[in-house]
């Protein structure tokens, strides 16, 4: 289980799938739909862009939860999470997380690495920078780039 926002994707994010995609037989993209929180993209947005970008993995899907993430987890018989480090400062609340879901459910959770190359990467920088007529492209795909231009045209 790859869990997220994906408020867009990133290439950050699609290094890990792609990563956890070679690690495991099957892998779960699980995009959280927050009530709470309103995103820049849309539930169904955001899953279109992900299946776009994922498409060339043939043991990806991408699905949206609500809820608790052990709970999803356990619906669709992951029993690994996989979550991206990108530095000390993510690790403290990564940790908790973790420790969290194997007491509430027995589900464990796998780190990654970042690739150096994203590490500095995050969905709020992108937008931040793609807000203010920033060049993106080489930090999402294509597609990404291009719906971005496009809602925060106006
Ligand atoms: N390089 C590598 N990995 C990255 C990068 C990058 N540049 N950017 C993001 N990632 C990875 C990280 O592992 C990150 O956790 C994941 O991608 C998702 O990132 P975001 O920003 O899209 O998503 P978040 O951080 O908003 O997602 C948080 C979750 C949805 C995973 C979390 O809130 C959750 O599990 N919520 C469900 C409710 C729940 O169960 N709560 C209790 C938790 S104990």
């Amino acid at each position: 289980m790859c869990p997220g926002s994906f408020d867009p994707v990133t290439n950050g994010h699609l290094d890990i799938v792609g990563r956890a995609s070679r690690l495991f037989d099957e892998v779960i993209v699980g995009v959280l739909i927050n009530q709470a929180k309103t995103g820049l993209f849309a539930e169904d947005e955001r899953i279109e862009m992900l299946r776009e970008v994922t498409k060339g993995y043939d043991n990806v899907r991408v699905l949206s939860f609500r809820g608790l993430l052990v709970d999803f987890c356990r619906a669709n018989d992951a029993p690994v999470v996989v979550k991206g480090l990108r530095a000390v400062s993510d690790f403290d609340y990564e940790l908790q997380m973790a420790q969290m879901n194997i007491g509430l459910a027995g589900v464990e959770t796998l780190f990654m690495p970042t690739n150096p190359l994203y590490s500095f990467l995050s969905s709020s920088l992108v937008k931040e920078v793609a807000k203010w007529g920033g060049d993106v492209s080489a930090h999402v795909p294509d597609v990404v780039a291009a719906r971005l231009a496009e809602r925060l045209a106006s």
